[in-house]
């Protein structure tokens, strides 16, 4: 019989390689889609599945259109990765990062108890929990200390999830995900940032690239890889939390090195610091252990971060290049 699955937030990158995942296994997908004035289908287009979803309108802060969408689409997996996910513009604003990312998950989760108890659920957790990290490596047992309202609305996001899952039975997992990235990933984003701006170099149309803190360390994965996570953790008999990570910590700086190395320049004759980009409250460094997802999902990521940041250089000196 042919499963189906709802999707939030199936305009951003994690939702567009999870909806056609989803698809190559013979899903039926539905996305929601918040009513926008301009065009927000685009990566969908680019993997060549927008024709195939069938789409809700709706949005996380309006628990209507969720039910709605709910009742509508009559799903056995909910994928909550709605959200406003850029911590930088979480400080400016606060208010609809909470809404959205924190309430919003007691929006879905109140759908599902209502009108569909037995469809399993996916909450779009972040490493940006661990914030000012109280242990070396994170993992599901590590103290959480949110650092930005978007750390602090995805707390809740969290904590709520795992409340629905003890108080009401439901299946609800949370996935801890530290940073994934991919040629779908949003220009405002550090990785994609340079490797546009790399492009732009090379191809002589730009000539700077102004950074913030580029001591900062992260954890980078490939998005392709963490969708597939994401299911793994909805085919478990039982539901649960998981992290996922690559176990690997980077700082931005040496991103940038092997963002320009690949087209043969020096990152340090092009990036200049601008305090414009330094966040009110820093997460310096994040590193994940992966383990308990390896060892009870069988999950492991395949891409390295040099395949990584290729891929996408190559991407956009492909898509720069045609501009
Ligand atoms: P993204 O590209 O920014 O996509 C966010 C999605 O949320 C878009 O489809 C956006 O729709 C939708 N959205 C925003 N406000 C909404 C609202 N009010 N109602 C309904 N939908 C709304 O983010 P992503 O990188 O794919 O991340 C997916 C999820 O995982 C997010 O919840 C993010 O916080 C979380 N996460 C991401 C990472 C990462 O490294 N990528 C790591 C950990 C957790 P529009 O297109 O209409 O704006
Ligand atoms: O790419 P970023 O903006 O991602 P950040 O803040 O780590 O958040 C991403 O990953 C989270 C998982 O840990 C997700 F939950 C969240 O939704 C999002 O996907 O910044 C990465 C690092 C930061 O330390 C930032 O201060 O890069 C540093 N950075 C230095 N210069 C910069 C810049 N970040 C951006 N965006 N732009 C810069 O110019």
């Amino acid at each position: 019989m042919t499963r189906t699955a709802l999707i939030t937030g199936i305009t951003g990158q994690d939702g567009a390689y999870l909806a056609k995942l989803l698809l190559e296994k013979g899903y039926e997908v539905h996305g929601l889609v918040a009513r926008r004035s301009s065009d927000t289908r685009w990566r969908l287009r680019e993997l060549g599945i927008e024709g195939q979803i069938r789409y809700q309108e709706g949005d996380l802060a309006d628990a209507c259109s969720i039910q709605r969408a709910v009742i509508k689409s009559k799903p056995q997996e909910i994928y909550n990765l709605g959200a406003q996910s850029f911590v930088g513009s979480s400080w400016d604003q606060p208010v609809t990062t909470g809404i959205v990312g924190g309430l919003g998950v007691t929006h879905v989760l109140e759908a599902i108890r209502q009108f569909c108890p037995d469809s399993r659920f996916y909450q779009a957790s972040t490493s940006e929990m661990f914030g000012l990290i109280q242990a070396e490596r994170q993992d599901e047992n590590t103290p959480f200390y949110p650092r930005s309202p978007y750390g602090v609305a995805k707390l809740y996001g969290h904590w709520i999830t795992v409340n629905y899952r003890e108080s009401f039975g439901l299946h609800a997992s949370s996935g801890i995900l530290f940073n994934h990235e991919s040629p779908l990933r949003g220009l405002e984003f550090v990785t994609r940032k340079v490797t546009d701006a790399v492009a732009r170099i090379k191809l002589g149309k730009q000539h700077e690239l102004r950074m913030g803190n580029i001591d900062a360390k992260r954890d980078w994965g490939f998005a392709g890889d963490y969708v597939e996570a994401m299911w793994l953790m909805l085919q478990q008999d039982r539901a649960d939390d998981y992290v996922i990570a690559t176990g690997v910590t980077t700082t931005v700086r040496d991103m940038c090195r092997l963002a320009f190395s690949c087209v043969g320049l020096n990152y340090e004759d092009h990036v200049v610091i601008d305090p414009q980009f330094f966040r009110p409250a820093e997460v310096d460094v994040l590193l994940g252990n992966p383990d308990k997802a390896a060892r009870q999902l069988g999950w492991k990521p395949s891409t390295s971060l040099d395949q990584l940041i290729g891929m996408m250089v190559d991407a956009d000196l492909f898509r720069v290049g045609r501009e």
